[in-house]
């Protein structure tokens, strides 16, 4: 039911658009019956884990679709950033883009290697390549990209960097699966990239993730360090740890990827339907995708000076009514412990970070979210900024 007046916004006592909740990140769920049955053969196998059938599996579809020639399936993203992070040998200082999921940062630190944050560029949201030069160090020993929500880092640029300055490069590209750069399938850049898999994530194992490289050699480091660093029954040759995706997980892997194409089409046309709902929208205006991208996220920029309301005034309106948006990626890492503790004054030098924290939120998409349910979605978003001052005002007196 369209609201006509701003009582009817549940922020103000009205009705809730949604009796449910529409979730940004709803898993893609796309083939039950398929699934259930792999968890009988699973079952009846008892075979559940340590790199069995459904793993191999998995990992082969992965390299047929990126056309990477090693993939090794993880039993997350952020333990796929770690292991990746070791194989590599990174120590010191690594540089990455504050504007991300924590747990880009977090994989770093973890090993005490210290993040140190850099900007990213205003076009696309990926790491300034501008900036580097300056955060190099003698203990710097590689750079992260993080391809955000499906949009390409500079790769040439990051790759000439790396070569000038003898520094590892890996890409955080956990929302990225699918999409390809200049014709080029992600998974094929720098030295190695990452994937998540996460259950929010466009084609998911329930939790999971992959690390792919062309290098032979790294490789089969990255598989021995995901095993404990087993190379035989008994013989342990490196510092590893338990990385392991298991059978289950790697099911529901291949129940994504066999109905990819579906879920692809139903971002692509969940990004049409926002973008016709939300044109002409004062202040408000939604991040574009290339063709290359597999539309993982629906991000919308918010010019408070246009729009009147704030992105966090206008996310708490859209929540009352059932809508829960998202502020990816607030409040930036830097902003988060330990590096706001460590790092006081990291925030000066990320201009665009700073502004960008404050004026991005994600909406719904996926498979689960319906025609009706972003058309009523985007009908509010209007009605709120079209009556953005009498709101601000209402809000204000309602928070005296
Ligand atoms: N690098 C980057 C750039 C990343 O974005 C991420 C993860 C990583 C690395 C690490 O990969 P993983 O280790 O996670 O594989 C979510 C996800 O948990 C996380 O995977 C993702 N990025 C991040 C952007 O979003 P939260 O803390 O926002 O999740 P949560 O629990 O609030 O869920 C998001 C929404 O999804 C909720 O509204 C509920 C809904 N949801 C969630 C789950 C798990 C469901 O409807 N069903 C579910 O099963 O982090």
């Amino acid at each position: 039911m369209y609201k006509s007046k701003i009582e009817d916004l549940s922020i103000f006592g009205g009705r809730k658009t949604f009796d449910l909740p529409l979730h940004v990140g709803r898993p893609n769920i796309v083939d039950r019956q398929q699934f259930l049955q792999h968890i009988n053969t699973i079952l009846d196998t008892k075979w559940l884990t340590n790199n069995g059938p459904y793993v191999q599996n998995f990992e082969h579809k992965i390299s047929d679709i990126t056309g990477v020639k090693h993939a090794i399936a993880i039993c997350n993203g952020t333990v796929a950033l770690e292991i990746a992070i070791r194989a590599l040998e990174l120590t010191g200082e690594v540089i990455v883009p504050s504007f991300t999921f924590v747990a880009t940062a977090h994989a770093l630190q973890w090993q005490e290697i210290t993040p140190v944050f850099c900007d990213i560029n205003l076009d696309n949201f990926t790491i300034d390549t501008q900036q580097i030069e300056k955060l190099i160090t003698p203990r710097t020993s590689g750079i992260i990209g993080v391809n955000l929500w499906g949009r390409n880092c500079h790769t040439a640029a990051l790759s000439e960097l790396a070569e000038k300055y003898n520094l590892k490069l890996l890409y955080d590209s956990a929302h990225s699966f699918g999409c390809t750069n200049e014709g080029t399938m992600v998974g094929n850049f720098g030295d190695a990239e990452i994937f998540s898999f996460h259950a929010t994530k466009m084609v998911n194992t329930l939790e999971g993730g992959a690390i792919v490289t062309n290098n032979d050699e790294l490789a089969e480091k990255i598989r021995l360090m995901r095993n404990f660093g087993f190379a035989d029954e008994d013989k342990v040759i490196y510092i590893g740890t338990n990385g392991k995706m298991n059978e289950i997980s790697a099911a529901m892997g291949l129940c994504s990827l066999d109905n990819i194409e579906t879920i692809i089409n139903a971002n692509k046309q969940n990004y049409s339907l926002y973008t016709d709902g939300l044109s002409d929208i004062p202040g408000i205006k939604i991040c574009e995708y290339t063709s290359e991208s597999t539309y993982p996220y629906i991000t919308l920029y918010i010019d408070h000076e246009q729009s009147v309301l704030t992105r966090n005034q206008l996310v708490d309106i859209l929540q009352h009514d059932n809508i829960l948006a998202r502020r990816y990626f607030y409040p930036g890492c830097h902003n988060m412990e330990p590096y706001r503790s460590y790092f006081p004054h990291s925030g000066l030098l990320l201009k665009n970070t700073e502004n960008l924290i404050h004026q991005t939120l994600c909406l719904p998409t996926g498979t689960s979210i319906s025609k009706n349910e972003i058309e009523e979605t985007c009908h509010l978003i209007k009605f709120i900024i079209n009556n953005a001052k009498e709101i601000k005002k209402k809000l204000e007196y309602k928070n005296t």
